[in-house]
């Protein structure tokens, strides 16, 4: 089914086209004709689009998920980002834009009927996007409100046919330490890795995400492919992932290794549980700086409390 084959945007249009009716066209779509270009030429009009699924968004939105304060700023929210492959510092936007997305793959593999590499352009178009309003809360006690779009996780899940031995999910970022200078740090276990189990991989609410505000994503939120799992600490969300895996072990995750007694594999966000280091009582909403009380679960209890019902044993809240 997910065969690699070359598609109209794969053929740069300067290789098909007489370098003086390419320019002319582009200047055409600058003007802002461009989707009397797109309707008429479709296949090459594509190939001077950004983002070869650009055409996919925006995806219809899924009412099911209601937010109790407005949307972040999509300016706040892509200039103030954890992504540690390129800097400690939240101002790492400019430097992810060297992060080269295409051509991009995913590897499926482990405890699966058949391994498999995926073209993320490819595998995009076997899914059904929408696009769902989802609260993000770091650790470190910053939230936001974005508009993802993506497609649910235990899509992939099902397409993926793992084997019944299968217990958890381990994801993995890309490594390239010669364009990310972050991976330079050698105290860090890179690549970043994040693991869930397969119950919280097929919850309803476990999305892989691979746009935001309307559009593909932006390097700095982790394009082209990026987890989002609402109910956890922001770092479960994964960036950039090249690899997912099926697993009969529990996967080790990147800041659990780091320090596993502020970090765990759990990372259910809980109030009343605060960090090592500080409370965990409230959040304050990138922006507005305006401060509301955590809510267990980041209040999508509703969706996952379930998941964890007689685990008290475990640390589920760190
Ligand atoms: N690969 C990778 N994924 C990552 C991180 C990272 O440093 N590297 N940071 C995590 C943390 S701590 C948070 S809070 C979110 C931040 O997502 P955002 O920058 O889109 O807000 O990404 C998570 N995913
Ligand atoms: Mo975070």
């Amino acid at each position: 089914m997910l065969i690699k084959r070359p598609r109209g945007w794969e053929l740069p249009e300067s290789a098909a086209t007489p370098e003086r009716v390419w320019l002319s066209r582009r200047s055409l779509m600058l003007g802002g004709a461009g989707l009397i270009g797109a309707a008429t030429l479709p296949g090459l009009a594509r190939a001077q689009a950004a983002d070869p699924t650009a055409d996919l968004y925006p995806a219809p939105r899924n009412e099911s998920f209601v937010l109790d304060r407005p949307v972040t700023d999509e300016s706040i929210a892509a200039n103030y980002n954890n992504f540690y492959e390129f800097g400690s510092s939240k101002r790492v936007a400019a430097a992810a834009q060297a992060l080269r997305t295409r051509p991009w793959t995913v590897v499926i593999d482990g405890l699966v009927e058949e391994e498999r590499t995926l073209d993320f352009d490819d595998l995009i178009r076997t899914m059904t996007l929408e696009e769902r309003l989802y609260r993000l809360r770091c650790v470190e006690t910053w939230a936001m409100a974005v508009p993802w779009t993506g497609f649910p996780l235990a899509d992939l899940v099902a397409m993926a046919r793992p084997l019944s031995s299968a217990r958890y999910l381990r994801f993995e970022t890309f490594l390239d330490p010669e364009v990310a200078r972050g991976q330079r740090q050698t105290w860090y276990s890179w690549p970043y890795v994040e693991g869930v189990t397969m119950a919280e991989a097929t919850n309803e609410l476990a999305f892989l995400v691979t746009g935001v505000y309307g559009k593909p994503l932006a390097n700095q939120f982790g394009a082209p492919l990026r987890l989002a799992l609402p109910w956890k600490y922001g770092f479960k969300s994964i960036k950039s992932i090249v690899r997912i895996s099926f697993t009969a072990e529990r996967p080790v995750s990147f800041w659990e290794r780091q320090g596993p007694t502020e970090y765990g594999f759990w990372a259910n966000v809980n109030p009343e549980v605060p960090h090592p280091r500080w409370s965990q009582a409230r959040e304050r909403m990138l922006g507005t700086d305006e401060e509301f009380p955590t809510q267990l679960f980041n209040g999508y209890g509703e969706w996952v409390a379930g998941l964890y019902a007689a685990m008290e044993d475990e640390p589920l809240f760190m």
